[in-house]
């Protein structure tokens, strides 16, 4: 199913590039604006690629996970710059694209009489970048490929990063050593025409009177994302036993040579439409034919433009799709794009919020699979959080500890490919600085659950149960009984600040029992107990102790200005910490948690007041995340708001998210916020157009997905839903409900009627794998 109108972000100008072209001019942590703000990104999940679309020189820049230098406290770094020399200075009928229904970019343009176009995707099937350059007349096209490697470092103790790039024949290889933690990069540009010349020069390649050309790009480094790279410490032994990338590289780049453009691209279309083209989203088409920067502009002036709703939101699953696949590192902070020496935040996986925030989207945006690269990080860096489980319960709890491995696992904020960090933020030496309680531990598992709630694949859920127990098992040991309650003590509300003046002077608040901890261990048992009933593990002695905890959690507590407490001893809003702070860690059980759902209107009421209260202006991921809370509250013209002010405050011209800088978590909240709107399943049914704006009065959208695995489309008109379908993939007992439909009846495909039982209002019906049920009012 395609979508109902060609998605593509389109400008008329390249993306700007200040000082361009020598190594030296990319400082650290210097915005080059045109790289953040209007670059357009490909991806495949094992490589970034950033495409500038200049005409002159073109900027491609490309980025690989793996390739860490944490020196002066950073993370990743850039992996290659590849310049392409044209020498077009005077062009006219400019025009660049990133087209999502293809994810590929184009570059087109007259100079000189000649008409240039330029293609670029990137393959997740066979691990590349590929680009088609071609000329209007014969032998037009001249250039030179012109590959660098940026930042090196020669002299830098402990963190040099070195290397070298050799052109020979048709080839250039680029390969070094970042010193750290040892790794060794290589990639490799082939440079194919079927009708010009090409030289070999001193590090690049010269193409002259060619009419067609192809550039192949693939890189590489020893990473591998195994359970050993956490357990040893040694910085420099972590890749010791891995091969030089180079047989690998090689490998893709005769692959690529074998397989020619044409089969490249129909194998990349093949994998990357089979997800992409599973959902679409409709709300009217204004703003279509409006570059994509003018388009944002005049958004922001207030001007109604659905389109730009639509492209935000499949460019949400565009950049999930091309950063998170099974086999590569998952998507970090940036997702899989970085082009300093030191990214922000070390372009990290931040488990108080960011992490988490990507895999938003995946399950209800259809995109489950995009998951298995976390949970295959998770399984590496489980030992490790194992180990610090129980280094934490030695420090803390030292009567709780048992043996080495039975403490459960933890998570702390800060991860990155090669090591993760303890809960507190801090050090076991040092837990006074730590800004996040244990709940960031149930924050990620969550995930684990809402993976198998969703596919309901028997493999997901044999993953999720032991990370579940494990987690619930580390989570007994973190609360104490203070009367009658289970309340986790060093709890902290994520990065909140009290005394000072915000950061400046503040610290963060330490105490007992905040609401983020207790929802988020509520969740993590709770999960359990489900996934613990479905495989007959109802006897296991870690069920049962969650079993008897839950009811102790008291997850959520309402104040005097009627608003969910942030902490126990507050009474009105806002007494301890930043009132308007960015975090909305007291609602987590609204979102992404369901303890606060529609069967507790107490307590949803109270959310509304919390969000009232906290205000909707924030950071990119805050004003996501206040987005899908809203959504989850079921107020559609409240939840609108905030996806306009995420578009308007927090979005660059090439539409990524701004915390600011980039930040890739604010594009996964938005798109997992929209879902949010348009369809839920928390609550135990399915929920059609739950929080459905004005503004989107007439719409459509197909191949969401509902907890249960159920495919769901839907049509509608004046908010009314006109008809509805319910595909199950697995089969089982379907409960819907659909308030924007006048008594609903059911038929099959065929057209034929089917009973439904009817519980006010909620329906059910029990589906096989395969079947599909149609949903359209009584006439
Ligand atoms: C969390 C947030 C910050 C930032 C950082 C990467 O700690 O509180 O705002 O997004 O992650």
């Amino acid at each position: 199913m395609a979508n109902v109108m060609p998605m593509r972000l389109w400008y008329r100008s390249s993306a700007p590039c200040i000082n361009e072209f020598m190594p030296k001019w990319i400082n650290a942590r210097q915005a080059p604006d045109g790289w953040e703000k209007w670059s357009l990104p490909l991806g495949n999940g094992y490589m970034g690629v950033n495409v500038f679309g200049r005409t002159d020189v073109e900027r491609i820049q490309i980025t690989e996970n793996s390739l860490c230098n944490p020196g002066k406290g950073g993370g990743l770094n850039n992996f290659a710059e590849l310049m392409l020399e044209f020498g077009h200075e005077k062009t006219e009928n400019y025009i660049r694209e990133l087209c999502l229904d293809d994810a590929t970019s184009r570059v087109k343009y007259d100079a000189n009489g000649v008409t240039y176009t330029r293609e670029l995707f990137c393959s997740y099937p066979d691990r590349l970048m590929a680009i088609k350059l071609t000329a209007s007349e014969k032998g037009a096209l001249k250039f030179a490929v012109k590959p660098f490697i940026p930042f090196v470092k020669e002299s830098e103790e402990g963190y040099s990063k070195r290397g070298s790039v050799r052109a020979d024949g048709n080839l250039i290889t680029l390969n070094g050593e970042m010193e750290y933690y040892a790794i060794q990069f290589e990639g490799q540009f082939r440079v194919e025409t079927p009708d010009g010349k090409v030289f070999a020069r001193d590090g690049f390649i010269d193409v002259c009177d060619a009419t067609e050309a192809y550039i192949y790009a693939a890189v590489g480094t020893n990473y591998r994302m195994e359970s050993r790279v956490f357990t040893e410490y040694d910085p420099k032994k972590k890749l010791a036993p891995y091969p030089h990338p180079h047989e690998m590289v090689s490998g893709l780049i005769e692959n690529a040579a074998e397989m020619g453009y044409d089969r490249l691209r129909a194998r990349h279309l093949e994998d990357y439409q089979s997800l992409y083209n599973r959902v679409s989203f409709y709300v009217g088409s204004e703003g279509y034919d409006i570059p994509t920067d003018e388009l944002l502009e005049r958004y922001k002036e207030g001007e109604k433009l659905p389109y730009l709703e639509m492209l935000y939101y499949q460019f949400g699953r565009y950049l999930l799709i091309s950063s998170s696949r099974e086999g590569a590192l998952p998507a970090n902070l940036q997702g899989v794009w970085n082009c300093y020496d030191q990214s922000p935040w070390g372009s990290g996986y931040w488990h108080n919020i960011n992490v988490q925030m990507n895999y938003w989207p995946a399950f209800v945006a259809n995109l489950a699979e995009t998951f298995t690269s976390y949970a295959d990080y998770a399984s590496a860096y489980m030992a490790q959080a194992e180990e610090m489980a129980d280094d934490y319960i030695k420090a803390f709890f030292p009567e709780k500890l048992e043996e080495p491995g039975r403490n459960g696992w933890i998570i702390g904020t800060a991860a990155y490919p090669y090591t993760i960090t303890n809960a507190m933020g801090g050090t076991i030496e040092n837990p006074t600085i730590g800004h996040s309680g244990p709940g960031t531990g149930a924050f990620t598992s969550i995930l684990f659950w809402e993976w198998y709630d969703f596919t309901r694949d028997d493999k997901a859920l044999r993953r999720a149960f032991p990370i579940l127990k494990s987690m619930s098992h580390f989570l007994f040991k973190t609360v104490t009984d203070v009367d009658g309650k289970l309340l986790a003590k060093f709890s902290v509300s994520p990065e909140q600040m009290i005394e000072g003046k915000w950061r400046a002077n503040g610290h963060y608040y330490h105490t007992v029992g905040c609401a983020f901890d207790q929802q988020m261990i509520f969740e993590n048992h709770y999960d359990l107990l489900k996934a613990a009933a479905i495989l007959g593990e109802n006897d296991d002695p870690d069920v049962q102790t969650a079993r008897e905890q839950i009811d102790k959690l008291d997850p959520v507590q309402v104040g005097i200005s009627g608003q969910i407490k942030e902490y126990r001893e507050e009474n009105a809003y806002g007494e301890i910490g930043e009132w308007p702070h960015r975090h909305i860690s007291h609602l987590v059980g609204l979102y992404p948690g369901s303890c606060i759902n529609r069967n507790t209107p107490a307590w949803m009421e109270a959310a509304r007041t919390t969000l009232h209260l906290r205000g909707d202006r924030s950071t990119g991921w805050a004003m996501a995340h206040r987005l899908n809370a809203w959504a989850r509250a079921m107020d559609g013209n409240r939840a609108y708001k905030l996806y306009r002010t995420l578009l308007s405050r927090g979005t660059f011209p090439n539409l990524w998210d701004a915390h600011p800088p980039f930040q890739i978590d604010g594009n996964f909240g938005g798109t997992s916020g929209v879902s949010e709107m348009l369809l839920q399943s928390q609550a135990g049914f399915i929920d059609i157009l739950p929080a459905l704006p004005d503004a989107w009065a007439d719409g459509s959208f197909k191949g969401l997905v509902a907890r249960g695995n159920f495919v769901v489309d839907a049509e509608w008109e004046n908010k009314n839903v006109r008809t509805a379908k319910v595909t199950a993939r697995v089969g089982g007992k379907m409960r819907i409900r659909c308030d924007r439909m006048k008594n609903p009846v059911f038929f099959d495909e065929a057209g034929q009627r089917i009973a439904a039982e009817n519980n006010g209002g909620e329906y059910s019906i029990l589906m096989n794998p395969g079947q599909c049920v149609i949903l359209k009012p009584q006439e």
